[in-house]
């Protein structure tokens, strides 16, 4: 009896010194696992700064965050993801805000053809631009980064090097960036990511818009033999977290992911333009991809169309009561600073 006294104290000290000698705060506790939900496949950038984010926090936090990813689409799809996240169906969730236009009206405006040079310049933009504004669009959330393409260009399996030749040509795009194909007479066609390569494939579209790491990710350099330079929209995301599963995670969690956010748009945009370059290097040598640049002549004509849009987005904004004139003010400021 004295022998399993003797145990059972020793037993105790023994806990209580561990509990004393643990650090406070989460990254002491039990491990906390979240859910990340992605719409396109595994090998495309949203996904690849999914698996970079992970690995980021799982690091920082010493193991105490797990975090579960589902990419393709597996658990939220391309338009329910804010929705999604909000609901709780999963934890943190990434979007692209020109699928569902409307909803997203002072982020988005960083896909008015406004100059936005390459994707590390267009996600710092868009993270001041929402740090500055804070829009009510995403106050249901907590947002834990947003980043952007890199400039849309056409890729189609017919050589497009004049108006004549996109007139009524069926091209996929979403957002933004599809009024810049209608104004250039395209037959535009909306539709998320994830669905253009079945479209592609059975001929619904001739070709689609969007930042040039696709032609490799997705393999479109195996039907769209040409590449039209116009270098003009990028396409704006965000990562979004639910709130209440936020507001429960210890300030020490928190910490780690706020000091991310920036670090994390900036990677992305990075990682964005490295990878079209890789992409078209490996469409144009292994894949016989043909690069148009559009004359100078024909590029005055081309950008002459595009002139009206941010006008027009200025004056419907304005009718809704948002500062738009101000917004496309501190997009083009805020591209001189981070372009510098
Ligand atoms: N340009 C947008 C967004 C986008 C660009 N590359 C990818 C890859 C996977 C998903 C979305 C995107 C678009 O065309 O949808």
């Amino acid at each position: 009896m004295k022998t399993i006294t003797t145990l059972l104290m020793g037993l105790g000290i023994a806990l209580c010194l561990v509990f004393i000698a643990a650090p406070s705060g989460a990254l002491a506790a039990d491990a906390i696992t979240l859910s990340y939900a992605n719409f396109p496949p595994a090998p495309t950038f949203p996904c690849v700064q999914m698996e970079r984010w992970k690995e980021e926090v799982e690091k920082r936090t010493e193991g105490a965050v797990k975090i579960n990813t589902f990419p393709g689409g597996t658990l939220l799809g391309a338009k329910e993801m804010m929705d999604g996240v909000i609901a709780g169906q999963a934890d943190i969730g990434n979007l692209c805000m020109a699928y569902q236009p409307g909803r997203f009206i002072i982020t988005n405006a960083t896909s008015l053809p406004l100059g936005i040079p390459d994707a590390r310049v267009g996600s710092l933009v868009l993270w001041d631009l929402y740090q500055k504004y804070q829009p009510e669009s995403f106050a249901k959330v907590k947002v834990l980064t947003m980043f952007t393409t890199a400039p849309a260009n056409i890729m189609s399996k017919t050589k497009v090097a004049s108006l004549d030749d996109i007139k009524g040509l069926d091209l996929r795009a979403s957002g933004g960036a599809a009024q810049i194909l209608k104004a250039w007479g395209a037959n535009q066609v909306g539709m998320p990511m994830s669905a253009t390569p079945e479209a592609l494939q059975k001929g619904v579209v001739q070709g689609l818009f969007s930042s040039l790491e696709v032609m490799k990710d997705l393999k479109f350099a195996e039907t769209c033999k040409f590449v039209t330079m116009t270098d003009t929209v990028i396409y704006p995301f965000a990562v979004v977290m639910n709130m209440d599963v936020w507001n429960k995670l210890p300030a020490d969690v928190q910490k780690v992911m706020d000091e991310l956010a920036l670090e994390q748009a900036e990677w992305t945009g990075n990682y964005m333009d490295d990878h079209v370059k890789g992409s078209m290097q490996w469409s144009t040598e292994e894949q016989g991809v043909e690069v148009v640049t559009l004359s100078a002549e024909e590029k005055t004509k081309w950008d002459a169309l595009l002139a009206p849009i941010t006008a027009q987005w200025i004056e419907t904004a304005k009718a809704d009561g948002f500062p738009a004139e101000q917004i496309v003010a501190d997009i083009q400021s805020l591209t001189q600073k981070h372009s510098k």
